[in-house]
């Protein structure tokens, strides 16, 4: 067994990952080192005029609690898109050996993240628009996500009138 790894490989990494930061990351289309090109590129947006690394929209219309993946640096899904004041636990799952951090101005939450580590909150959805969250300390790299609520500002959409009540509906109980 050899338990001498060198310790220079994941600073080259680290090194690696730096350099190519200009660009959106995780594998986009690349533009190599070109300095900064104007307007979005990749999968980089703004979330409530922040700068994110957008890895996705996730529906939980009806849902009560959901998993969402802290790492390198973004949240995935980055947005969660549900309905006006609906609550909702937060399973934050820190993928990476890097300690990350939750941050909700507005719900007055700030949780830290150790590597590899998870934390649970709860979060209540703005009544309209959206609600941007943060790592404290990798917001600057883009480390934003955000709570979305449907039917309000963002694109609207037409509800089909054919509104069928759908047996499943009740869903309510639950605990605690
Ligand atoms: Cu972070």
């Amino acid at each position: 067994m050899r338990r001498t790894r060198a310790a220079v490989a994941p600073l080259a990494a680290l090194a690696l990952v730096l350099a190519a930061c200009g660009g959106g990351s995780s594998g986009g289309p690349s533009s190599i080192g070109t300095g900064s090109t104007p307007g979005a590129s990749g999968n980089s947006s703004t979330i409530a005029g922040l700068h994110a690394n957008n890895h996705g929209t996730a529906d939980v219309t009806g849902k009560s609690a959901v998993t969402i993946e802290a790492d390198n640096y973004y949240f995935e899904p980055s947005v969660l898109q549900g309905t006006p004041g609906q609550q909702l636990t937060l399973h934050v799952v820190n993928a990476t050996g890097t300690a990350h951090n939750v941050t909700i101005d507005a719900l007055h939450v700030n949780n830290d993240l150790d590597a590899h580590g998870k934390s649970d909150l709860k979060v209540t959805l703005p009544a309209s628009g959206v609600l941007a969250f943060w790592c404290e300390y990798h917001k600057s790299r883009g480390m934003v996500g955000g709570l979305l609520v449907s039917g309000s500002a963002a694109g609207a959409s037409p509800a089909p009138s054919s509104s069928d009540t759908s047996g499943g509906g009740y869903g309510g109980y639950g605990h605690g």
